[in-house]
């Protein structure tokens, strides 16, 4: 029997939050990301808006010379998570095979239950339905027997839409597609395959493995099954998260170390929060930081023995950028840090030395006050300066990231 896979994303999601909450926004050219004036990029643009040319991903200057008119929005994460947590209530809902992928999609492995809603056409419908009614969110939908193709399909039907491929129809509905269009094709890719006179995805398909091999390794195999409509993955739940970071963009590039170091140990705090919240402790530690040419850098350092605490987060990604700084006399233009190879504790209480056990209870003090008063009610000497730097946010710092400030 044929899979049925569902694909469904949320329409324009942080701005279509935003127009449920505020209505007279509803047909407007809004765009999610920041104040024009700040640096920092649109994180999510209004289909209206969209028409201007506007899109994910555009510094917020050039937003607002193409579309003046157009609203700028700061935006909260914590009610998009929110948002995103009621939209995938809905879906669990409907199968238990569900499999987010990202805050406003998940694939739902419908196959057989075609009998209950009639189709799985009508149960993408139903869907849609209590997702607008619920949420007032709009959303679109893939139908096919692969996650791959579901996935295009719901990309094309945007916004507002439903497409379903019928089961011996994905070959012939991806080959006049451009290549930009299959998921794993990146600017780079694509770029390479111009090179090579491939623009179609149906092109793509029909490519010999060997060059693929040469120009893609590994990934040029599963490009050409991904063309040809074949993917066998399954719809899995989601597995634990593998790392964790926190990062953000200055409002003007800097190498104040006090700066950049408050910064660190504020992103590291942040992160640090997320870890324990997880009952997790990591064995690698890195640091991000990207110049004012845009060269973005990662250094990682691998720790003898995993931790939680605040300390060691910034004590290892301090050495990493001191380093950095004395080997690049750039200025930085965004800094971030990320904690990963996470595990679940497991040592004996009796083997922890007295100071780390003194950070872990102070940590664990600081979070039940964060938690209980927002995270600025308590901050870390070091961190007292940002309060002039970075605008707040209600729970913490905003932080100039695609993510804001979570
Ligand atoms: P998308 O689903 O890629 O975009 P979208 O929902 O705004 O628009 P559509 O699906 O209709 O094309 O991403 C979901 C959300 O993720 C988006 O609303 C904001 C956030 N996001 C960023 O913060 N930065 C980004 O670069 C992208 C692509 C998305
Ligand atoms: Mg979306």
């Amino acid at each position: 029997m044929t899979r049925r896979i569902i694909h469904i994303d949320l329409d324009a999601f942080f701005v279509s939050v935003e127009q449920a909450e505020n209505p007279e926004l509803k047909g407007k050219p809004v765009v999610v990301g920041g104040r024009p004036e700040r640096r920092g990029v649109v994180a999510s643009a209004s289909y209206e808006a969209r028409a201007f040319g506007l899109k994910a991903g555009m510094p917020l200057a050039t937003a607002s010379r193409l579309c003046p008119r157009a609203i700028f929005i700061e935006g909260s994460f914590p009610k998009y998570r929110e948002a995103s947590k009621r939209f995938m209530a809905i879906l669990a809902d409907f199968s238990p095979f569900l499999e987010p992928a990202g805050l406003d999609e998940a694939y739902l492995d419908a196959t057989g239950f075609e009998s209950i809603y009639g189709s799985t056409r009508e149960m993408a419908l139903k869907i849609k339905g209590r997702v607008k009614e619920e949420l007032g969110l709009g959303a679109s939908a893939g139908i096919s027997s692969s996650k791959v193709v579901a996935k295009v399909a719901s990309e094309l039907s945007k916004p507002d839409g439903l497409l379903e491929v019928a089961a011996g129809d994905e070959r012939s509905f991806l080959a006049p597609l451009p290549v930009a269009k299959l998921p794993g094709i990146g600017k780079k890719a694509e770029q390479t395959l111009t090179g090579l006179g491939i623009n179609t995805i149906g092109e793509l398909s029909a490519m010999p493995p060997d060059t693929l091999k040469r120009h893609f390794g590994a990934s040029g195999e599963v490009l050409r099954r991904f063309a040809s409509g074949t993917d066998g993955r399954e719809v899995a739940p989601p597995a634990a998260a593998r790392s964790i970071s926190r990062e953000t963009t200055f409002g003007k590039d800097t190498r104040n170390p006090t700066l950049l170091k408050a910064t660190l140990r504020y992103l590291g705090e942040r992160a640090g929060a997320e870890l324990r919240r997880q009952g997790k402790e990591a064995r690698c530690i890195t640091l991000k930081l990207r110049y004012d040419d845009f060269t973005t850098i990662t250094r990682s350092q691998t720790l003898s023995q995993a931790t939680d605490t605040d300390q060691a987060i910034f004590d290892t990604g301090l050495r990493l950028l001191k380093k950095a700084l004395s080997r690049e006399k750039k200025a930085v233009r965004l800094i971030g840090i990320g904690v990963s190879r996470l595990a679940e504790p497991r040592r004996q209480l009796d083997m922890l030395d007295s100071s780390t056990a003194r950070q872990e209870q102070l940590d664990k003090a600081i979070d039940h006050i964060r938690h209980k008063y927002g995270f600025t009610a308590i901050q870390t000497g070091r961190t007292l300066l940002l309060k002039d730097v970075f605008p707040e946010s209600g729970d913490g710092y905003m932080l100039q990231t695609p993510g804001l400030s979570r």
